[in-house]
């Protein structure tokens, strides 16, 4: 698995490209006080990842959570599905500057996944590897918060390969690069340590209302 390069350097310049330009204010929607600033709204769904669409059957498909935790786990589909799993209904927002409103989702809520996995008090950090070998990482203090999930469903059908199937983190309230597309594992860490987009200049705490794109 080759991580495209050029697919890389071509986000690196939209996501710089913004940097302190007025000339972007023509994607700001003002009338919308769900669009964040900086941002346009699509009504498609775009795709975007690093030239790899890791194609991961259900019965080989596996969810390892380990680290800082009292109870380390690797779920396979079968027993993902036996756990409590909810809707939800979330804005979308990429840092390539287009916005995506009322997703309809079904997942596990992260609350769920910390009441089963335990953090101990040392876990501060969580980072989220992929199929792909994409990174991204969050304080679990923002894990921990009722509108994160893993998603398996959108729009009441099978999460598709695209966007990250069988299943990925949606972290709603963050640029959507801190939400993992075919999530493999997830790992509690006293210690931050920053994902692929985070190294490559992008923001590490990435939040939309505040214009928070870059390092
Ligand atoms: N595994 C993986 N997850 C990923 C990415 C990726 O390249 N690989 N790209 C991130 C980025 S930059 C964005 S904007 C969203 C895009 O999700 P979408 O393709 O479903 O719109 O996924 C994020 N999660
Ligand atoms: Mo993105």
């Amino acid at each position: 698995m080759d991580i495209n390069e050029k697919i890389v350097q071509a986000k690196q310049r939209l996501m710089f490209r913004g940097r302190g330009d007025s000339a972007r204010e023509v994607d700001v929607d003002y009338d919308d006080p769900r669009v964040p600033p900086g941002q346009h709204l699509v009504n498609n769904w775009p795709v975007l990842d690093l030239g790899i669409k890791p194609e991961v059957d259900l019965q080989d498909w596996r969810l390892d959570i380990d680290g800082q935790i009292e109870h380390p786990l690797s779920w396979n589909w079968k027993d993902y599905q036996s756990q409590s799993l909810s809707h939800f209904s979330t804005d979308f927002h990429c840092v390539t500057s287009w916005s995506r409103l009322d997703n309809e989702w079904e997942g596990m809520s992260f609350k769920h996944v910390l009441e089963i996995v335990r953090p101990l008090s040392t876990a501060k950090f969580v980072l989220f590897e992929s199929y792909d070998e994409y990174t991204t990482n969050l304080p679990l203090s923002v894990c921990d918060d009722d509108d994160v999930f893993l998603a398996h469903q959108w729009n009441h059908q099978p999460l598709s390969r695209d966007h990250g199937g069988p299943v990925r983190m949606i972290v709603p309230k963050l640029y959507a690069w801190k939400g993992a597309k075919w999530i493999k594992r997830i790992t509690f860490s006293e210690h931050d340590a920053k994902g692929f987009w985070e190294v490559r200049g992008y923001s590490n705490t990435a939040l939309p209302w505040s214009n928070d794109r870059y390092g």
